[in-house]
């Protein structure tokens, strides 16, 4: 690999818009959000954006109107509408793979003709979404029978990556709109423990699995499918039954016949889709399994409907954009190198894991689109928790630590059941928590505090260091009427994009994961090396020695 110095700086950290953010934090970062509150009684009108029930306040961040213009200057310096058409005409965008990146026609509502290789892939879409339906509807009512005549009442799905977070976190959003007689269930760790614990709930009479895999050559996947099968074939007498029993979700229809699911029981998916942009596909089926297809169809207007917004409104007015231009403010000009996703409802408990192979696969790259290593930070680190656990647990160092964690917060309007003792304190948290990030607490606030508590002077000078809180900690929040289906696919979408355009000022592939693929080939080299007891010395000191060490010590 070449080093740094050799390879010429990529221009965007040396460009005008660049430079000029440069210059402008230097002078924001001498500002805190109380002044800036405090100067602007209509701060929030500012910045502020609707999209259907969704509100997105923005204000509370190290921003002020020449931020915005600052910030879009650079959006359109880096040509961020152009690519916004080119991602959604079908170019090859992912050009270290020559493939197109269309998630977006996987939610696609109109009767337009959208060609690929001379193909309208529009068609092939809604065929499979035909036979998800059919699918998920016979197994709903209780029409798909194992292979003893019972109905259905479990499903698994088999898969890892982007063929398990997406569905997962959908099925879990989803559960208020769920039928309750069935059970989707998730299996997605190699660790044989992950399958033994869902198998040992369930009848394998009753039982169907979906082998959830773009490519079919995944070993956990297929591992975890083997042991399903061998589960499904010790109860049934003729191994044609099986059929039964399996689903297969992927665009290597080869390899899954050969694996032994049936061809009429394999839905296609495309290269054409990246796998942590699959929910939307037929990878999604363990939604629409759950929650019934109109709701799964719900979910992909909700998607479409932020697709339009994204194609079509102006930058300024553009939501993913604005949530990407916050990003880059932090990351790129205060050395922010994290991301906090603080959803404040249960049913969204895998959203920040979700998001974080969204975000993380996407745009954890140091090379740019030219193949030069960038001189400048891309994706950070992303992570959450449901955000009133989170307060328990992680949220001192948002409050008090030495760094700037920018955080969104989520939270719907109405809960489901509506129930004030519950729903009302919860949401008194959420606004707490920005507020007290944004404001922090002053000396004086911190003395007034403690004399109303009744402390001597001493103790007040003693505490009062600990008692004080910098404030000027960054929030978006995000409120929306409640967690329906639409607005499940119109959140994830916002993030999707949000993602793109990062990753389009990034100068980066969004859609290529070279460091997964080197995970898939390591471990298969080193699969071979523990078949026998001989010590390895191929590796270096360190792997060579814990090898050996397991070798040594695994049961005989
Ligand atoms: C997603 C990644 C990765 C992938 C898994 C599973 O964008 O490519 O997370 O989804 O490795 O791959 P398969 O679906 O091919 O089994």
């Amino acid at each position: 690999m070449q080093t740094k110095s050799a390879i010429p700086a990529t221009y965007t950290s040396h460009s005008p818009a660049w430079l000029a953010l440069q210059q402008h934090q230097k002078k924001m970062s001498l500002q805190t959000m109380r002044q800036l509150f405090s100067e602007d009684a209509n701060r929030f009108d500012r910045f502020h954006l609707k999209f259907n029930d969704i509100l997105l306040d923005f204000s509370k961040n190290i921003i002020n109107s020449d931020t915005v213009v600052l910030l879009h200057n650079l959006a359109r310096e880096r040509n961020v509408s152009q690519w916004i058409a080119r991602l959604f005409a079908g170019e090859k965008i992912n050009h270290t793979e020559d493939r197109a990146v269309l998630h977006t026609a996987l939610r696609n509502q109109t009767d337009t003709v959208l060609l690929l290789d001379g193909e309208n892939i529009l068609h092939l879409i809604r065929q499979q979404l035909a036979r998800m339906e059919e699918i998920s509807d016979s197994i709903r009512q209780s029409r798909w029978l194992g292979a003893s005549g019972k109905p259905i009442t479990d499903v698994v799905n088999i898969g890892i990556g982007g063929s398990d977070l997406g569905p997962k976190m959908a099925t879990e959003a989803l559960r208020p709109y769920s039928q309750t007689h069935l059970g989707v269930h998730f299996v997605s760790n190699l660790d044989e423990n992950h399958i033994n614990d869902t198998l040992q709930k369930l009848n394998p009479e009753t039982t169907l699995f979906i082998v959830s895999s773009k490519t079919f050559t995944t070993l956990e996947t297929l591992t975890n499918a083997q042991t399903a099968r061998d589960w499904v074939l010790e109860n049934i007498e003729d191994p044609v039954l099986l059929a039964k029993h399996f689903l297969a979700v992927s665009s290597n229809k080869k390899a899954a016949i050969e694996f032994g699911i049936h061809p009429d029981n394999i839905l296609d998916m495309w290269d054409w889709v990246g796998g942590r942009y699959s929910l939307w596909s037929t990878i999604g089926l363990p939604i629409a399994i759950a929650a019934g297809m109109d709701n799964f169809r719900a979910m992909l207007r909700g998607a479409h409907e932020v697709d339009l917004h994204f194609r079509t409104a102006p930058l300024e007015q553009n939501i993913p954009v604005i949530m990407a231009l916050l990003g880059i403010w932090y990351i790129n000009f205060f050395g922010a190198t994290t991301q906090a996703i603080l959803p404040y409802d249960e049913h969204m408990k895998s959203f920040p894991a979700y998001l974080q192979q969204a975000d993380m696969e996407s745009n954890g790259k140091y090379v740019d689109r030219n193949g030069q290593q960038v001189d400048y930070a891309t994706g950070p680190v992303i992570f959450g928790e449901i955000g009133i656990k989170g307060q328990h647990a992680f949220y001192q160092l948002f409050h008090q630590g030495t760094h700037i964690v920018p955080a969104d917060f989520l939270a719907p309007i109405t809960d489901l059941h509506c129930i004030a003792c519950h729903h009302r304190p919860l949401m008194a948290n959420v606004f707490a928590q920005t507020e007290a990030l944004m404001k922090g607490r002053t000396h004086d606030e911190a003395i007034h505090e403690m004399q109303q508590q009744g402390l001597s002077h001493e103790q007040i000078m003693q505490l009062l260091p600990y008692r004080i809180f910098p404030g000027n900690r960054p929030t978006n929040t995000l409120l929306f009427q409640t967690l329906d289906p639409k607005t499940l696919g119109s959140l994830v979408a916002m993030y999707e994009h949000k993602i793109f355009v990062q990753g389009i000022i990034w100068n980066i592939n969004s859609f290529d994961q070279w460091g997964v693929e080197l995970g898939k080939k390591l471990a298969k080299e080193i699969i071979d090396e523990l078949q026998d007891d001989r010590p390895v010395t191929s590796h270096d000191s360190s792997t060579n020695n814990l090898i050996n060490h397991y070798k040594r010590n695994r049961p005989k």
